[in-house]
């Protein structure tokens, strides 16, 4: 380690400990915390199962950076890039369109051989991994509809794939040691006004309960379920809103999935937590970062990240809320916009641990609400860089922007030489 990072360390500590708090505690604490990392920045959301197929769904990817993964071994290659120069030891959420298989098989018909090699390298790297279903981008979601669809063989063909997926997850869960979360989301909706927004509600709730009828160990695989208020296309109507999912989640002991860019414009993530933790076991949460709509740009130090982090911090959350991400955007380099959103994500956790909290309680409590706005205002120019920095350090990855230089290099020989 350079002196200047241990010297700029030795001096933060000694004034975060002023104020009771411990940094190497800190430290402790952060690197426990796994961030699922979401393979589909690394491809724009292309997989390699039906690869030709459009984006569908109502999401989009912008940008024509050079680059994108074609292959799994690509995508790996790269993922493994991104984590040589990110802090800790985390998992990857894989998509179900991300096969590694030379069979061609649809994805009602899914299984866990076609993801073995994920499998080995992930126990390789020491890796958990996620999973979701893929209920888009494929014909039989082109009317819009999949577990609400109004023609039942292709409501089945939809909990099939949902069923096929839980069964992926639990295989995750039993060959890694780390539980599987398998999101469920799904784009249905209308673009314009509906005439019954009651009826496809109905049948989503009821394709849930055949997807989620088998009984699978929790210990291997967690179900969560993830609402929307809008997409592409999807405007004026989503079947799985959020009060549909809370609902549904909150009955059949299912995890709720908050994505930041699902809601509207001015309404946060982090003001829900507190309220869903009371009533639920665990959260999962897609960290995203919409942009004036739910536009999946790179996740950046901003004043909703620095939000979520606190209220997994103080409350105590971090052991029950699985933290994904997700983002996409194919305009720079994927890798680079990878280790950003991570390295902000675990960041932002650090700085939460690095704020005096209970002296801000307390003055909370007494109704001195002058020195809670005055202290909370200079904690953020207190030294977290020397501390995050340190962590670093102590990792083995690049302190600072020293990383970009890294990215650059894997750029000229490795993603410019693809075609
Ligand atoms: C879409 C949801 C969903 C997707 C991924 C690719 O609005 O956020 O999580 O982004 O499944
Ligand atoms: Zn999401």
């Amino acid at each position: 380690m350079e002196p200047n990072v241990k010297q700029a360390y030795e001096a933060a500590k000694a004034l975060y400990a002023q104020h009771g708090i411990d940094t190497d505690e800190a430290l402790c604490k952060l690197e426990t915390i796994k961030v699922s990392m979401h393979c589909w920045q690394g491809d724009d959301v292309k997989g390699f199962l039906n690869a030709d197929q459009e984006l569908t769904g109502g999401i989009s990817v912008t940008g024509q950076y050079p680059g994108a993964a074609r292959t799994p071994e690509e995508l790996r290659s790269d993922l493994d890039k991104a984590f040589s120069l990110i802090p800790g030891k985390h998992k990857v959420n894989l998509h179900a369109i991300y096969t590694d298989t030379d069979e061609k098989v649809e994805l009602d018909q899914l299984e866990p051989r076609h993801y073995e090699r994920w499998v080995t390298w992930a126990k390789e790297q020491g890796l958990g991994l996620d999973f979701n279903p893929t209920c888009f981008s494929h014909e039989k979601s082109s009317e819009g509809f999949t577990l609400s669809h109004p023609d039942a063989e292709i409501r089945q063909f939809w909990i099939d794939h949902c069923k096929a997926s839980r069964r992926i997850g639990a295989y995750f869960g039993e060959q890694l040691g780390q539980t599987c979360v398998t999101n469920v989301w799904v784009p249905d909706g209308f673009k314009d006004n509906p005439v019954d927004r009651m009826t496809p509600r109905k049948r989503l709730k009821a394709s849930l309960d055949e997807v989620f009828a088998e009984p699978i160990d929790p210990k291997y695989n967690l179900d969560a379920v993830e609402s929307k208020l809008f997409g592409l296309g999807s405007e004026a109507y989503v079947v799985g809103s959020h009060e549909f999912y809370m609902g549904y989640g909150l009955q059949n002991d299912k995890m709720i999935c908050l994505d930041a860019g699902h809601f509207h414009p001015t309404e946060v993530i982090s003001n829900k937590l507190s309220s869903l933790a009371l009533f639920t076991s665990g959260i999962l949460l897609h960290v995203s970062r919409p942009m004036r709509w739910d536009s999946d740009h790179v996740v950046i130090m901003d004043d909703e990240l620095l939000e979520i982090g606190r209220e997994l911090v103080r409350h105590d959350l971090l052991g029950t809320t699985h933290i994904g991400l997700d983002f996409f955007d194919a305009s720079i380099n994927r890798v680079a916009a990878w280790v950003v959103g991570t390295r902000n994500t675990i960041k932002a956790l650090l700085r939460a641990m690095l704020e005096p909290v209970e002296t801000l309680k307390k003055a909370e409590l007494e109704g001195d609400y002058t020195t809670r706005l005055a202290l909370t205002e200079e904690f953020k120019s207190y030294p977290f860089g020397a501390i995050w920095d340190y962590y670093c350090a102590s990792k083995g990855v690049p302190v600072r922007e020293q990383w970009i230089a890294e990215v650059k290099e894997y750029e000229q020989n490795v993603l410019l030489q693809r075609g």
